[in-house]
């Protein structure tokens, strides 16, 4: 694994509807993410947050169902520079967040240095969403489909090229609430989705083991997009939109750690973290155990 790192905080929450998920990036710093890095001798840059300016008089503004479209738009143009900058210095990108619409500007800048990469996409839901079929408006519920290409104008084309992404270079682990749109597009595109129902009959290490050899077959860089509502909210209370049922902070661990000795991981982020409605930090916490396992922390 790279040994240089590049902590981006992206305090984002216009691609959702709950407060406070802008202060994810605050509540995995304080929970430790630098010196927990720090002593697996990683160099480690934390370059603070991407600007994001906080409208606190709100006034929401509903575009072709599709809510807080141009602050969206704006923040993640900033992203998608900031990560082609740190890859291009050579440096292990690791975005904080933040709601999950700042995947539409991470893998933008990620994309752009590989013939073909690969994204994992660990997450209760399936983000692939257009406004079309959105039941929310939400830009959060869409990335996943804007890096395909597939979706509004203006989401696909965020730093100027689309697609980022083949469809057969998707793993999504974790699925349990996906929009009747969703279910569509993944059987059109022929998407590999892990449910929960598969990850319950085979267990994690298998699906990760599938997982790595799928990728390692097509793609020359992975990036991995980890939403802690992936795990089940009674471990990570600290979300917006939390699904029972979910993944154990064990398996998780374990599928961090199976991808770190895998060596495909080429950028990484960690999302939807809100700590207004966390218990004591507690979900920023494992955030930060998960990370620490990615990159090469074993507890012996
Ligand atoms: N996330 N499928 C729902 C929607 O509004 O599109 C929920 C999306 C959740 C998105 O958790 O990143
Ligand atoms: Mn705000
Ligand atoms: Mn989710
Ligand atoms: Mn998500």
């Amino acid at each position: 694994m790279n040994k240089k790192i590049s902590i981006i905080g992206v305090p984002i929450d216009y691609g959702q509807s709950r407060r406070g998920v802008d202060m994810g990036p605050s509540a995995i710093r304080y929970a430790g993410v630098s010196d927990r890095l720090e002593k697996l001798n990683y160099v480690v840059n934390d370059l603070g947050d991407v600007p994001v300016t906080q409208l606190e008089q709100y006034k929401k503004k509903n575009t072709d169902n599709l809510n807080n479209l141009e602050q969206v738009i704006e923040i993640n143009e900033n992203v998608a520079k900031t990560v082609d900058q740190e890859m291009q210095n050579d440096y292990f990108p690791l975005i904080l967040g933040g709601d999950h619409s700042m995947a539409l500007g991470t893998i933008a800048g990620v994309a752009k240095h590989y013939q073909s990469l690969g994204v994992i996409w660990y997450d209760a839901h399936g983000d692939l969403n257009t406004n079309e079929t959105s039941p929310s408006g939400n830009i959060h519920g869409m990335p996943l489909a804007a890096t395909l290409g597939i979706g509004h104008d203006r989401l696909i084309n965020i730093y100027g090229y689309t697609p980022k992404v083949k469809p057969e270079n998707i793993v999504v682990i974790g699925a349990r609430d996906l929009d009747d749109g969703e279910k569509e597009l993944i059987k059109k595109e022929n998407i590999k989705v892990y449910t929960m129902h598969e990850i319950d009959r085979m267990g994690m290490p298998k699906v990760i083991e599938e997982t790595i050899s799928y990728l390692k077959e097509r793609t020359d860089g992975v990036h991995l997009s980890l939403d802690l509502d992936g795990l089940d909210p009674s471990e990570a209370p600290g979300v917006g939109t939390p699904v029972i049922g979910g993944l154990s902070y064990r398996e998780s661990r374990l599928a961090m750690e199976m991808l770190y000795e895998s060596n495909i991981v080429t950028s990484a982020e960690f999302v939807e973290v809100n700590p207004i409605l966390d218990e004591k930090n507690k979900t920023a916490r494992l955030a930060v155990g998960l990370i620490g396992s990615l990159f090469g922390e074993k507890l012996k």
